[in-house]
């Protein structure tokens, strides 16, 4: 489809104007969605900051993420990058645990599994002011249980999800403390790179555009499940369930490669952990550049015209 330049502009100052105004952040709870437990998703897990969940259980939840192998959970690269870096730098990842089996963040029963994690592979080309590349493997330092109803890994998605499909997304959010899950369809890849001008082409949108359904805060790094596989990972919006801005995943078809390899790295024989040495924060990010990328553009297109 053919756009002219004029409408593009609208959308962009459109876009800024929106993202000037309201906070850009990155996801973090499921917005309109409705409570699940974690039998119907029990490939989804807890990320947690160690020096949290060492204090009480149920605190220090930051992230969600999606089991891939019995030893794999696949999340977001910025639930684990520090703070501003380019090239990004990761936090050790002696300051996370991840909890599996569990619906409601406070509770454990007999099924719920904490793991220490010995090994972080955040993607090297993660980027924060785009947000581009937003993928991280999550090495446990332990095997999931393979009998359990409630862990079970989920298989990467073998094509990409056809624009229209809907697919779902899960989480805890940093406001629930039960599990929520939503349906969202899969947006039209040219739509999403409308709305979001500076769409990075390994990005993709899942949502409604008349908006009141997304994932948001705290959800970040859970998975887009569509037919079945992990098709995308959460990371990021322009606020949550805001009409005409769907949530933007990481698209998954365009990292299986780099996923398979990243696995093929990691010693599954390999039992060992580094000790707590300093303690993570909570990763908090603005998408104040995007806003000034898109005005910087904006200016170069009415320039050239
Ligand atoms: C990360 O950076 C943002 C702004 O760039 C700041 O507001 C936030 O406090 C920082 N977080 C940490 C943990 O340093
Ligand atoms: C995701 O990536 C694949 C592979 O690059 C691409 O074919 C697809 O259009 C992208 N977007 C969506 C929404 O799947
Ligand atoms: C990850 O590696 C393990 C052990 O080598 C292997 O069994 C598994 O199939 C791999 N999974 C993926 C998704 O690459
Ligand atoms: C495997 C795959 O789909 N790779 C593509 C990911 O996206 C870039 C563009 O950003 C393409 O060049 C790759 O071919």
């Amino acid at each position: 489809m053919f756009i002219s330049q004029g409408l593009i502009i609208a959308l962009v100052c459109l876009t800024a104007a929106a993202a000037a105004e309201q906070t850009v952040e990155t996801h973090a709870k499921i917005v309109g969605g409705y409570p699940i437990t974690i039998a119907d998703v029990p490939y989804i897990v807890s990320i947690r900051v160690r020096y949290y969940h060492e204090k009480e259980f149920g605190l220090g939840h930051i992230c969600g993420g999606a089991l891939i192998t019995e030893r794999v959970v696949c999340s977001a690269a910025h639930c684990f990058a520090e703070n501003g870096t380019i090239p990004v730098k990761y936090r050790g990842s002696e300051n996370y645990v991840v909890v599996a089996g569990g619906s409601n963040l406070n509770e454990k029963d007999s099924f719920t599994q904490v793991y220490l994690v010995q090994e972080i592979i955040g993607h090297h080309k993660y980027y924060y002011p785009t947000l581009e590349n937003d993928i991280a493997l999550v090495f446990l330092n332990g095997l999931i249980p393979s009998k359990y109803p409630t862990i079970r890994p989920l298989p990467l998605a073998e094509r990409p999800a056809n624009q229209g499909t809907l697919c779902l997304i899960s989480g805890w959010g940093n406001k629930y403390k039960q599990l929520r899950q939503a349906i969202v369809p899969v947006v039209p890849q040219n739509v999403c790179s409308i709305i979001y001008f500076f769409l990075p082409q390994t990005q993709m949108c899942a949502g409604w555009l008349r908006g009141g359904i997304d994932a948001c805060k705290g959800d970040s790094g859970g998975p887009l499940v569509c037919g079945g596989h992990l098709t995308g990972i959460i990371s990021w919006g322009v606020d949550c369930g805001r009409m005409f801005f769907p949530g933007v995943y990481t698209n998954i078809s365009n990292f299986t490669d780099w996923i398979r390899s990243a696995n093929s790295s990691l010693d599954y024989a390999d039992f060992t952990l580094r000790s707590l040495h300093n303690q993570a924060s909570r990763s908090h990010f603005s998408l104040k550049l995007y806003v000034v990328y898109s005005a910087l553009l904006t200016a170069i297109i009415i320039q050239a015209d």
